[in-house]
């Protein structure tokens, strides 16, 4: 019975509370025919040695949304963050609005004492917007941008339908101590095939100020085509992921104190000293 109580004991030890599995958007927005994007999956402590973490994503709407495979972790490798693709559904399901659906993130562990045995991950909440049979703007991608400090992310803005007069959309950063944009607006005109980009650089500082989410508003479009005037495109909202290491510690070689200098030159005096005594004895 004893021995029981303390294997309980020990499993309630090695089960770890602190272990959690990490995923950085939970939410995102992908457009038909729009680009792929990305979500992280990270480990916030380590697992057990020999435990191997797998986090398995499952789209609840594959026509809308397909994930690519699950991502592993072990104690010599969780440190380093795993992403998880999302491919839009295409158009070709006509004009069947904006779809929301669920991906879940299943954990699952080699060890049933390990770590990470118990855990659970948060699941993203997607969005596949539609492009058929409407007259919007669409951004892409609009989520799960991580833009490391000195990289840029170009996104895409574009009109769907036919547009019959020129749009404008007015940009705004509200995150302008971690990007800077190309432009503070973008013009869709007949020229440009109603379709225009920004750049967005991730300003590359010398602060470990660890990954810093960014957002850029994008404002209600205006312009002469009354089916677009006043369509406020989806917002852009991203992660600056910080690229400087904490300094290697240096342990400082010991210098003597002046004390300790004076109890060196004390004692080399006095050895001076005892030779010369010996040798004057000598001499003797
Ligand atoms: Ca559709
Ligand atoms: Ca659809
Ligand atoms: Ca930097
Ligand atoms: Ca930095």
């Amino acid at each position: 019975m004893k021995r029981l109580y303390l294997s309980l004991a020990a499993l309630f030890v090695a089960s770890n509370a602190e272990a959690a599995v990490v995923i950085t958007p939970t939410t995102l927005t992908t457009t038909e025919d729009g680009s792929a994007v990305t979500y992280r999956v990270s480990l916030d402590s380590p697992p057990s040695a020999g435990e191997t973490v797998t986090v398995t994503p499952s789209s609840g709407d594959v026509t809308e949304g397909t994930v690519s495979a699950a991502v592993m972790f072990t104690l010599a490798d969780y440190t380093t963050p795993q992403f998880i693709t999302v491919t839009p559904g295409a158009s070709g399901d006509g004009n069947d609005g904006d779809v929301m659906y669920t991906i879940t993130n299943a954990v699952s562990s080699n060890q049933p004492a390990g770590n990470y045995a118990m855990e659970v991950a948060a699941d993203v909440n997607a969005t596949n917007v539609n492009i058929e049979g409407v007259d919007t703007i669409t951004v892409n991608p609009s989520s799960g941008l991580f833009v490391t400090e000195g990289a840029n992310q170009v996104v895409t803005i574009a009109a769907t339908g036919a547009p019959a007069s020129d749009i404008v959309i007015n940009l705004t950063n509200n995150t302008a101590a971690e990007i800077t944009l190309s432009t503070n607006s973008v013009t869709l005109t007949a020229g440009n095939g109603y379709s225009a980009t920004v750049t967005i650089t991730a300003i590359d500082d010398a602060l470990i100020d660890g990954d810093l989410a960014f957002s850029v508003t994008t404002g209600a479009a205006v312009s002469a085509d009354l089916a677009y005037n006043g369509v406020d495109p989806v917002d852009i909202n991203g992660l600056a992921v910080d690229n400087d290491a904490p300094a290697v510690v240096v342990t400082p070689v010991p210098v003597p104190t002046l004390g300790e200098w004076t109890r060196i030159g004390l004692a080399l005096l006095l050895a001076t000293f005892g030779i010369l005594a010996l040798a004057s004895r000598r001499k003797l």
